[in-house]
């Protein structure tokens, strides 16, 4: 009945929509922010639990973030094997964050994560290696991703998960890693890739210790009740480290270990199979949100608009902020 009232009040000329020649497309949705007046900046939340046996030393993981200039943060996992030779796996994964930071304003890195990654490395002394993920907001909107090894980051946008990367790894368990010896992995090695944001997304990254014992649902539903990003990364690794102690919990990591049982049982027989897996765990949670610039800087916005500018300039206009 209704139907047939519509059909008869409305005219058939409208029933012809012209169809658009270009129908809007997924992608248009991570567009990046355009709005002449606003740009995109990081709130960043942060929280390590070390190792259960580890945590007297402050573990192995490290990490920075910083806010200033859009947002960067990176997470660096040291690589316990050099325990064994009597090396403490911490100072490398230390020193690679600290020099990570201090080449953050380098005009040769202009918010480039990979060539962060490479001077942070080439001024690096310590022994030993790390998995590592560096990222940095483009006040465009644009985060741009270095990461070796199996460090994780995924963006969460209305309750799912909708970019993630995959972890790089030569054989389970066995990471990509930056290294003080020749045969480890180098910036030439990482996983390199952009992702465009919008206001409102959420990042969630972490060491391998995070993502090995939280699955994405568990994930999703912190973020969606936590009430900011403190709170958020917190929530998230006291989760994670629940269950990496929980013998009974089927972990992500387990459930890999048991689909790869057929390679591990060439070279190893010790690996765990169920429950969680004890870790070090270092959560970033890092939320975009747009801000305004002020009018007499917007006749800038075109010119930044897409290409790498954007970094060195907000690098400036923070450096000036200080002053
Ligand atoms: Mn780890």
């Amino acid at each position: 009945m209704a139907a047939s009232t519509a059909s008869h009040l409305s005219p058939p000329r409208f029933y012809v929509r012209p169809r658009s020649p270009h129908p809007p497309l997924r992608r248009s949705r991570f567009s990046p922010v355009r709005a002449a007046k606003l740009e995109a900046v990081l709130s960043i939340g942060t929280h390590l639990i070390p190792h259960p046996r580890k945590a007297a030393s402050g573990g192995e993981d490290a990490f920075f973030a910083n806010s200033d200039a859009g947002g960067v943060f990176a997470i660096a996992d040291g690589v316990s094997g050099w325990a064994e030779k009597n090396v403490n796996p911490a100072l490398f994964s230390r020193e690679l964050m600290r020099n990570s930071s201090n080449f953050l304003n380098d005009e040769e890195v202009n918010g480039d994560p990979q060539i962060l990654l490479m001077k942070a490395q080439a001024a690096t002394s310590s022994i030993g290696s790390a998995t590592v993920i560096i990222a940095v907001l483009e006040k465009t909107g644009t985060l741009k991703i270095a990461s070796v090894g199996d460090c994780g980051l995924k963006v969460i946008r209305k309750g799912q998960v909708m970019f993630s990367i995959s972890p790089q790894e030569h054989y389970f368990d066995c990471p990509y890693q930056i290294s003080s010896e020749a045969v480890g992995q180098t910036y030439q090695d990482a996983l390199v890739c952009s992702v465009n944001l919008m206001d409102g997304d959420m990042i969630v990254s972490g060491s391998d210790g995070l993502f090995d014992n939280i699955f994405d649902q568990e994930i999703i539903s912190i973020i969606s009740e936590s009430s900011g990003v403190d709170e958020a990364a917190k929530a998230l690794a006291e989760l994670a480290r629940k269950h990496s102690v929980d013998v009974t919990f089927d972990s992500p990591y387990s459930m890999e270990a048991r689909s790869k049982q057929d390679q591990l049982a060439h070279w190893c027989t010790n690996f765990i199979t169920v429950g969680g897996k004890m870790d070090d765990i270092t959560v970033v949670v890092a939320q975009v949100k747009t801000v305004a610039i002020p009018e007499d800087e917007g006749g800038d916005v075109e010119e930044l608009k897409g290409n790498e500018q954007g970094i060195a300039v907000a690098v400036a206009s923070a450096e000036q902020n200080e002053e």
